[in-house]
């Protein structure tokens, strides 16, 4: 099977219990994205998994002024990546939001266990081309990738690894035509994963 040369990173963004079926902050459809993940995970390198990673007091929380209610409570459950994720092959993980008083929803912002931020992990590989999965389309994924593209990668968006909150309706969609307002590829999972042969489809 054909890979990606690891100049071209696959990023997992923010695939948490917390933003899956049963989470406190439950992105519709979310679990849908998991087994396409895991057909793309094969396909790259570079893998880079992300988590939004906040204290107690977090600003972005309803009791503390802020829109959601409490999410990927640092250490706690909400907050591990989606157990159905194939991990293993997962070369950085970073973390972002970990600052009570400000809500960061770029990846960006997020450093890993060292302190090193997603930009520098990248250049330590090379990385010029990022391929985008991940929660949620209109907040995290929608900030990671404008943040990519400003800083220069080239940035693809799998509009079927990815699944929005819609606060209001619609939100999912715009986000996306703003993304390719800005620059990035958006692209189905089908255009990188080998085709199902049918009888049908061959002639
Ligand atoms: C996110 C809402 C609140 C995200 C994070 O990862 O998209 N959304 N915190
Ligand atoms: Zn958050």
């Amino acid at each position: 099977m054909e890979r990606f040369p690891s100049a071209t990173a696959l990023l997992l963004v923010d695939i948490q219990n917390d933003f899956c079926a049963g989470g406190a902050l439950a992105v519709a459809e979310a679990d849908q994205i998991i087994p396409i993940v895991n057909r793309l995970i094969p396909k790259f390198q570079t893998i880079v998994a992300t988590q939004d990673w906040h204290p107690l007091n977090h600003s972005s929380f309803k009791e503390h002024g802020g829109p959601w209610p409490p999410h990927c409570v640092q250490h706690s459950r909400g907050a591990e990546l989606h157990p159905g994720l194939d991990a293993a092959t997962i070369a950085f993980r970073v973390r972002k939001g970990a600052l009570p008083e400000r809500d960061d929803y770029s990846e960006f912002e997020g450093v890993d266990d060292g302190g090193a931020k997603l930009d520098g992990l990248l250049e330590s590989r090379g990385v010029e081309t990022v391929y985008v999965v991940g929660l949620a389309t209109d907040y995290c994924v929608k900030a990671t990738v404008l943040d990519a593209l400003a800083n220069g990668y080239k940035v693809f968006v799998f509009e079927d690894g990815v699944k929005a909150v819609n606060v209001a309706p619609g939100d999912g969609d715009r986000a996306i035509e703003e993304m390719a307002a800005a620059g990035a590829h958006i692209i189905n999972s089908n255009a990188v994963l080998d085709e199902p042969r049918t009888n049908a489809a061959r002639r």
